[in-house]
């Protein structure tokens, strides 16, 4: 499981703040405490903070590079600041594995990411929507992932920089989305030798749900069991990464051991 951390967004309310007043040490905290869970990647998100977004996404990027030499995922809706940004945090920092978040399928969005993914050797995520917005079913999911992923293996990317995410979307409002991301992940998967990576924002699904931790915690697990390799998570949550390693225990990807978790942790040094 390739954990990305989900807690370096201005959605919550510190991390806003901490931006805002550019304190460092507060972010830093987060992501010590993001790594100790797991976490493979930083993925950073603005969300609606004030000021200047590139110097701000800049400054961010700089500021969890200090207590990390590992990948950042940089995450935005606007193409046009990644554009701007992605060229700024490779010269920032230019041993530090980048991975674009992210991309529709739509022409105009592909058009301008995957260019600037293959120039600066950065990973991309693939949103399986285009110009008319999130599908409502699996086949235009399944059109649009494999649309993404044909254009990517075009420009020159290898299957390991590629993920794909079928867009989850929260239970209260879209309670057909569940399944339908599942069989997007499966036939997506089987479809393509060698796959690329699949991944969700999990944390989507239960936006204000009261029952959050519990719903994300089994809905990785089901996502796992599909083919699942990859989730935008908090992980500091133990229980969810335990039941995450738990599941890939269960599907071989791990040796079982009767302290299969302990093993997990030693190997990522943790
Ligand atoms: N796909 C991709 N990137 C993404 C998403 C995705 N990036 C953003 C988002 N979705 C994933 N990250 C989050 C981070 C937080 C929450 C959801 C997704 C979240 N937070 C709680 C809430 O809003 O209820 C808590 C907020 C708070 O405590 O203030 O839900 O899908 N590629």
């Amino acid at each position: 499981m390739i954990i990305f951390s989900e807690r370096i967004n201005g959605m919550y309310r510190d991390v806003r703040a901490a931006i805002d007043e550019h304190k460092a040490d507060v972010i830093q905290q987060l992501v010590r405490h993001q790594l100790e869970g797991g976490a493979d990647v930083i993925d950073i998100n603005l969300g609606p903070t004030k000021g200047d977004p590139v110097e701000n996404f800049v400054w961010l990027a700089r500021v969890v590079h200090e207590v990390t030499p590992k990948p950042l995922s940089l995450d935005s809706a606007k193409p046009d600041l990644l554009v701007q940004v992605v060229p700024r945090v490779r010269a920032a920092l230019p041993e530090t594995k980048l991975i674009i978040n992210s991309s529709t399928a739509a022409p105009e969005s592909m058009g301008k990411l995957v260019p600037l993914a293959v120039q600066h050797g950065a990973g991309i995520i693939g949103l399986t929507m285009d110009q008319e917005g999130v599908p409502g079913n699996v086949e235009k999911r399944v059109e649009c992932g494999a649309a993404f992923l044909m254009t990517a293996l075009e420009a020159g990317l290898q299957p390991d920089d590629i993920y794909i995410d079928p867009i989850i979307l929260p239970i209260n409002v879209a309670p057909k989305q569940p399944w339908n991301v599942m069989e997007a992940i499966r036939q997506l998967a089987m479809a393509n030798e060698p796959p690329p990576h699949f991944i969700i924002g999990l944390s989507n699904i239960s936006q204000k749900c009261l029952m959050n931790r519990l719903i994300n915690r089994t809905y990785l697990v089901m996502c796992i069991a599909a083919g699942l390799d990859a989730a935008i998570m908090d992980a500091a949550d133990k229980d969810l990464v335990e039941a995450a390693v738990t599941a890939e225990v269960l599907l071989e990807k791990h040796l079982y051991s009767d302290d299969y978790l302990r093993a997990w942790r030693m190997q990522k040094g943790l």
